[in-house]
């Protein structure tokens, strides 16, 4: 196997070191116990902000070339606003838009909600470039962690009900995890859940992935690198992909 791209070790040891990825026992939203838990809210200084931005620009512009995208228009490449959900999407967002036009010239629109609809002023619950207003804007959502998809569905919905047009998904990790078991009793993956809800495969994308962050530990442990803690989280961690985990 080949070692894992230089931007994400960094990224990952830039997330181990400020506390935002950590291992242990973890109550996810699901309700799923989980031996690890990426918590985006404490990537809070320029360093981390700008390597994960740098991150999801080259993961959106790798997309926007990526010919395997059977839909009429590769979203990637043609789209107007990055949506970053209230709270922890909004800097991700934020931070991603500027890269991209410092970095790439290109230049794209930038919006976020509110949790709570603001009634003075200019009213309403979404921040930044109108998502509706004039025309049908084509949306991409860029948001932290994705594990039953719910939390990303809900925020396609509310982009549909301002008037966008969501054409993408850009998550920092993807947890690889199931969404349901269907009738058949066969586990349908979050991924392939919201790209049936968004009508074309390729449109949910990823900065990191579970495996590399699996990845990333046994390369710490072949070079003797790994804590005791991370030696144990790493046998929970296959325990725990063998339950909840798909292959993608
Ligand atoms: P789903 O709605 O199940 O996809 O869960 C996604 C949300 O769970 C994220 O937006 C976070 O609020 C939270 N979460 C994390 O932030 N990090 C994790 O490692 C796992 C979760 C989680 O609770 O599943």
């Amino acid at each position: 196997m080949s070692s894992l791209d230089s931007y994400k070790t960094q990224l990952l040891e830039q997330a181990a070191q400020v506390g935002a990825l950590k291992f242990g026992n973890f109550t996810l939203k699901s309700g799923r116990k989980s031996p690890y838990f990426f918590n985006a809210g404490l990537m809070s200084d320029g360093t981390i902000l700008y390597t994960v931005a740098q991150a999801y620009a080259a993961t959106l512009c790798a997309a926007a070339s990526d010919d395997d995208d059977d839909s009429m228009v590769n979203p990637f490449s043609d789209f107007d606003i990055l949506f970053g959900p209230a709270y922890k999407g909004i800097s991700l967002a934020a931070c991603t838009s500027l890269v991209l036009a410092s970095t790439y010239g290109r230049d794209v629109k930038f919006a976020y909600d509110r949790k709570e609809v603001k009634d003075h002023g200019e009213g309403g619950n979404v921040v930044g470039w109108p998502l509706g207003r004039n025309h049908k804007w084509r949306v991409v959502i860029v948001d932290d962690v994705m594990t039953t998809g719910l939390a990303v569905s809900s925020t396609i919905k509310l982009v549909a009900r301002q008037g966008g047009e969501v054409v993408g998904v850009v998550q920092l990790l993807d947890r690889e995890e199931f969404s349901e078991i269907d009738e058949r009793g066969c586990k349908v993956s979050s991924v392939m859940k919201l790209e049936t809800l968004l009508g074309g495969k390729g449109k949910v994308r990823s900065v990191l992935k579970m495996r590399d962050l699996v990845q990333w530990l046994e390369e710490k442990e072949a070079q003797g690198q790994t804590t005791e803690e991370e030696k144990r989280s790493l046998r929970a961690m296959r325990e725990y992909r063998d339950i909840y985990g798909v292959s993608s």
